[in-house]
């Protein structure tokens, strides 16, 4: 089986990348506008535009699995994010039909749901509520996802990443902390799984002061074994980096940026979800 890995040369794309190869997983490794340098010998390597239908089919050719980790990863303005994660998204999932790619792991974001309140706890179905223009574009991606399964057949795992970080340095991660094992493990079960068809994850570890319930997902068969509070004497005797609304809202810091409301402690005692009964 044949894996391709898009953002290879970015923070979880490194981790996955290093971790597959070790293990001599048959993968070929995209990075963005620079070359990647090989890890090892013949490394099955390339880069490129994703834009650009030439480069996705050197992408595709051949692959059962993409795991798609290439786009803008934090908020940035809104040209930017339209070209990175709309345009590229589409030309891979056209790219996938025309080269009979399987499955694709896309990288979602817990910006698709960064407006809820920390005191809410959140299931898999939850409504959406972006936190910026980089949430939205997950929120659209999500959807382009389940479209392509609908209209295509093309199975997605879509991960709602938390924060994927080696290890939790303040207080918000305690709660959205995705330790490197279990990335690596759930990209194992994101290749072996069988029949997932299209399915939303949250990307997070078991920690005890999780926000997200991964109920609902059972069938990729992902089990994390990390926990974020094992460091949280260490990470709660510093100060806590994020401004009030930062810790009001999932989505952290990513809260504050452009936001305008007068009242903000009005904001987030009304933030409830108004999903129908
Ligand atoms: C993300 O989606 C970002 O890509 C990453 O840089 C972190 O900000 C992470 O979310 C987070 O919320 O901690």
């Amino acid at each position: 089986m044949k894996i391709a890995l898009s953002g290879a040369g970015g923070q979880l794309g490194s981790v996955v990348r290093t971790a597959l190869l070790a293990r001599s997983v048959p993968l070929r490794s995209a990075g963005g506008s620079r070359p990647l340098a090989p890890l090892v010998e013949g490394e099955d390597l390339m880069h490129g535009d994703l834009r650009e239908r030439g480069v996705v089919d050197r992408l595709l050719e051949g692959v059962d699995v993409l795991i798609h980790f290439a786009g803008t990863s934090v908020e940035r303005p809104l040209p930017e994010i339209i070209d990175n994660n709309l345009r590229a998204l589409v030309e891979v999932y056209e790219g996938a039909r025309r080269h009979g790619v399987r499955r694709v792991v896309f990288a979602s974001s817990n910006h698709a749901i960064g407006m809820y309140p920390v005191t809410e706890h959140l299931s898999l179905d939850c409504e959406l509520r972006p936190d910026g223009f980089y949430g939205l574009s997950k929120v659209w991606g999500e959807s382009l996802a389940r479209m392509y399964w609908d209209k295509h057949g093309i199975e997605t795992i879509c991960v709602r990443i938390g924060s994927c970080i080696e290890r939790p340095t303040e207080p918000r991660h305690l709660s959205t902390w995705f330790g490197h094992r279990d990335l690596l493990h759930f990209i194992d079960r994101c290749i072996e799984a069988t029949d997932v068809g299209f399915m939303v994850v949250w990307g997070v570890s078991a920690n005890k002061r999780s926000w997200w319930d991964n109920r609902g997902a059972e069938r990729l068969g992902y089990q994390p074994t990390q926990d974020a509070e094992e460091y949280a004497a260490e990470v709660l005797a510093r100060p806590n980096p994020l401004d009030a609304l930062g810790q009001r809202y999932q989505g952290g810091s990513f809260v504050g940026i452009d936001y305008s409301r007068a009242d903000t402690d009005a904001n987030a005692s009304t933030a409830r979800s108004s999903k129908p009964v």
